[in-house]
């Protein structure tokens, strides 16, 4: 009855995580969606690559559409910055008229059309443009260079995520100098297109550019370890059977009750490997 017992908890105890980590998902402000920046583990070098090995392990990912992902992190070496790691799986080709954008609401206040507080990242074709709102519309701005407001760089390259030749943006943004772009939380909706055949991938999915109330929400994660959000549902399960094996082990090798001490699993999670 005891092993019953203790079974019992250990399911409920593990059920539980999950349903913590579906209820950060959906405790979300504005479109509901959210995302995190994990703390920065390895300073990424910015050469639009997954190189060295050893960056980018740090993060967990976000899917744009079906074809797209980007993993973020955060640091405060120098300054506050957001580093981003953006793979478009389904662009394959160089052509004019790719591109990238970041829309970012600084303090995620939301609205119905980009405002002062909003701010545009473009990059097409390896051209950087800064622009920020007008309560109606958007106009270009100079971007900071001293500091650098955006670091980055592009490549067509494969990576751990992706072994085909795909699109890659690499990137370091600076959130609390130059432009000053972006608080501790802040908006943010991102979009990657392949002009090849017209393909459109968006982060929140459906999000209009110039209304900022659909954008997500991005947070932070203060410290590691981390369980990640976005936790992989078969990667739970499995996690709740080994301990179920495990406490039935335990009790059966020492039939007094025991504590069991849980350590958090620090995962580096994949999508495509
Ligand atoms: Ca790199
Ligand atoms: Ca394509
Ligand atoms: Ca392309």
């Amino acid at each position: 009855m005891k092993k019953f017992l203790f079974t019992a908890f250990c399911v409920l105890a593990l059920c539980s995580l999950l349903l913590i980590n579906v209820e950060t998902v959906k405790a979300a402000e504005g479109s509901g969606y959210t995302r995190l920046d994990w703390p920065t583990q390895v300073p990424p070098t910015i050469d639009g690559q997954w190189t060295p090995a050893n960056e980018w392990t740090d993060t967990d990912w976000t899917m744009i559409g079906e074809d797209a992902a980007c993993g973020s992190t955060w640091d405060m070496l120098d300054n506050v910055h957001t580093r981003w790691f953006i793979e478009v799986f389904n662009d394959t080709t160089d052509d004019a008229g790719d591109y990238f954008e970041m829309c970012i609401d600084y303090d995620n206040a939301g609205g119905s059309a980009p405002g002062a507080t909003h701010y545009r990242i473009y990059i097409e074709n390896g051209i950087f443009t800064l622009f920020q709102g007008t309560g109606s519309g958007w106009t270009e701005i100079t971007p900071s260079t001293n500091p650098a407001d955006v670091t980055f760089a592009t490549t067509l390259s494969t990576s751990p995520n992706g072994t085909l030749v795909h699109r890659i943006y690499e990137m370091n943004i600076l959130k609390n100098a130059g432009t000053n772009l972006a608080s501790i939380t802040w908006g943010v909706r991102v979009a990657v297109y392949d002009a090849s055949d017209g393909t459109l991938l968006v982060w929140p999915p459906d999000s209009e550019r110039d209304i900022p109330n659909e954008w997500g929400t991005n947070s932070y994660e203060p410290e590691i370890p981390w369980v990640p959000e976005g936790f992989d549902i078969g990667l739970v399960v499995l996690l709740s059977s080994v301990a179920v094996l495990l406490g039935l082990y335990f009790l059966r090798k020492t039939p007094k009750s025991k504590v069991i001490a849980y350590t958090r699993q620090e995962t580096n999670y994949r999508y495509r490997t």
